[in-house]
């Protein structure tokens, strides 16, 4: 899955595809085109920075700047399209302009995002935080992070069961770097095969995480190598679908883990 960031102010990419404050679609475009030649399976495409300090943004602003990307890339490139939001009405017009995913950070916890993510028929991807993004960094606290973990989207779980998204449209995310320390974070790479109850697809997100940041003292625009490697972690963990900032590389990382990984 490669990220196609439509804020202006994410913290990896942000603002690459603005000119005089408004979205480049022709920049964009190219960008997710890039990625699908360079091996992405999904392109995920969002319009709210969870950063800690990120600008709100308005139901509309999000509608603005997603609704017109999911069009022209469903339309134009044909690919898999993923919406990261946690917005119900986002979510209804991103399906109805042809996407492929929903993508929750807030694993479908808004008012009404339940029912309209069931309305939409399309398979969803359930993250787990801890806290909201603003304050989610400042003082994480866990008895026992990988039970908890996997307690609260077994939960979540069940909730998407009872508006009739079956567990077969579900995919499930620990959330690295939401509400955790780095001693949260690696206890759940590290077991996180038991974060999925058996057969429920698993999404990782690690790409130029701050974790990597601290653990290893790199800016964001050195933190590739650790990125590959904690890719390549979470696959061998059993993670089916990689969030990744860097494709091309993290390709390259993947097929080499399954030609030495595979089976027999
Ligand atoms: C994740 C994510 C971000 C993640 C899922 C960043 C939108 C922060 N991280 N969605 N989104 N999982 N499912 O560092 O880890 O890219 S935004």
């Amino acid at each position: 899955m490669g990220v196609l960031n439509t804020t202006p102010d994410s913290f990896s990419d942000g603002g690459s595809y603005y000119r005089s404050g408004s979205l480049d679609l022709d920049m964009a475009l190219a960008r997710a085109e890039q990625m699908l030649r360079e091996g992405a399976a999904i392109i995920d495409i969002g319009g709210e920075s969870t950063r800690p300090g990120a600008e709100p943004v308005t139901e509309q602003q999000e509608l603005d700047r997603v609704v017109p990307l999911v069009e022209a890339i469903s339309s134009r490139l044909g690919a898999l399209i993923s919406v990261d939001t946690s917005t119900p009405a986002v979510m209804s017009a991103a399906a109805a302009a042809g996407a492929g995913m929903l993508n929750d950070v807030r694993a479908l916890e808004r008012p009404g995002a339940l029912e309209a993510a069931a309305a939409t028929g399309l398979p969803v991807c359930l993250m787990h935080m801890q806290g909201q993004p603003g304050t989610m960094q400042q003082a994480p606290e866990y008895s026992d992070v990988v039970a908890e973990v996997r307690g609260y989207l077994q939960h979540r779980m069940q909730a998407c069961e009872e508006v009739g998204i079956p567990r077969s449209r579900l995919i499930l995310d620990p959330g690295f770097g939401f509400g955790k320390t780095d001693e949260h974070n690696l206890a759940l790479l590290r077991k996180l095969e038991r974060v999925a109850p058996e057969g429920t697809p698993l999404l990782a997100g690690l790409s130029r995480k701050s974790m990597i940041g601290r653990l290893l003292g790199r800016e964001v625009s050195e933190r590739l190598p650790g990125s590959l490697a904690l890719a390549m972690l979470a696959a061998q963990r059993g993670a089916r679908i990689l969030r990744v900032h860097d494709v091309a590389a993290t390709v390259d990382v993947l097929r080499l883990q399954q030609l030495v990984d595979r089976p027999d």
